[in-house]
């Protein structure tokens, strides 16, 4: 393993924002190629973020900073991937839901899945179901991800994805939902294909099920 990956690895997981931009951007420039940056630095970085999460070793405040610390350096990146042609491997939209303006843990799942290879369109807050429903028309994603953070906004949930039913296209999209009063089993009752109780756990179950719109970033 190149040294420039273990120290873009380090830097990530460490949360250090400035070092993974510079590292990433000395690395281009020493000619490494922008797919191994992210292969072997970036990605791997969220994924011992998400173990370290899952082990109770890592706690939300670190994991936010190693997110925007991968952000940073995959800003850096985005320009060569798209010369290099490295496509996303799946498309996800994610919002949160109408009438909710909680974005930390939404925004903390994008992170993640842009760290793991997605290619993610966020819709923002507040977000109606006809909007999400006109994103999904528009955009074919593999995955609508769907956030609420209030027992009152939960309902929103099930609204949305009655609204993606509409467009009968229903089984070429998967939908999780997450946020801290929903659960596995209102998942199941409103119709949802997946629910993950934090951001990691919803990156494993994004990158299980197939992708069909792969698509370069
Ligand atoms: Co509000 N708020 N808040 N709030 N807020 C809660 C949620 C609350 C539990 C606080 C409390 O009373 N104890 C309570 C809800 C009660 C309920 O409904 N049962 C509450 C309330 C009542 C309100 C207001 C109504 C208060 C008021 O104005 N009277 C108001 C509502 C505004 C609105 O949305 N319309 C309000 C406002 C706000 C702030 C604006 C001040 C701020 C939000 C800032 C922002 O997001 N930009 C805020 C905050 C910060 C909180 C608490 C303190 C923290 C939420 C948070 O960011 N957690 C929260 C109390 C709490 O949770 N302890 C509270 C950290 C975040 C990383 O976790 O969002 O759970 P979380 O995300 C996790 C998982 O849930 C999961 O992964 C994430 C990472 O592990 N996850 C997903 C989330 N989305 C997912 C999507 C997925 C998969 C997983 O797939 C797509």
């Amino acid at each position: 393993m190149k040294d420039e990956y273990e120290m873009i690895f380090k830097a990530v997981v460490e949360g250090n924002v400035e070092g993974a931009e510079k590292l990433v951007s000395d690395s281009l420039m020493g000619g490494i190629m922008a797919g191994e940056l992210l292969n072997q630095g970036l990605i791997r970085a969220m994924d011992e973020v998400g173990t370290r999460f899952e082990r109770g070793d890592m706690y939300i405040p670190e994991m936010l900073v190693s997110a925007k610390a991968m952000k940073a350096g995959l800003s850096i990146l985005r320009p060569y991937l798209v010369k290099e042609g490295i496509p996303a491997i799946g498309r996800v939209i994610i919002g949160t839901v109408k009438g909710d303006m909680h974005d930390i843990g939404k925004n903390l799942v994008t992170m993640m899945l842009e760290g793991a290879g997605f290619e993610v369109i966020d819709l923002g807050t507040d977000v109606a179901p006809e909007k999400f429903a006109e994103a999904v028309r528009k955009y074919s994603p593999d995955i609508v991800g769907l956030s609420a953070l209030l027992t009152t906004t939960m309902q929103q949930m099930k609204n949305t994805i009655e609204a993606i039913d509409d467009l009968g296209t229903r089984d070429q999209v998967k939908i999780i939902i997450g946020g801290a009063p929903v659960t596995q089993e209102y998942s199941e009752k409103i119709g949802a294909d997946g629910y993950a109780a934090d951001a990691s756990k919803a990156v494993n179950w994004a990158k299980a099920i197939p992708h069909s719109n792969s698509k370069v970033f």
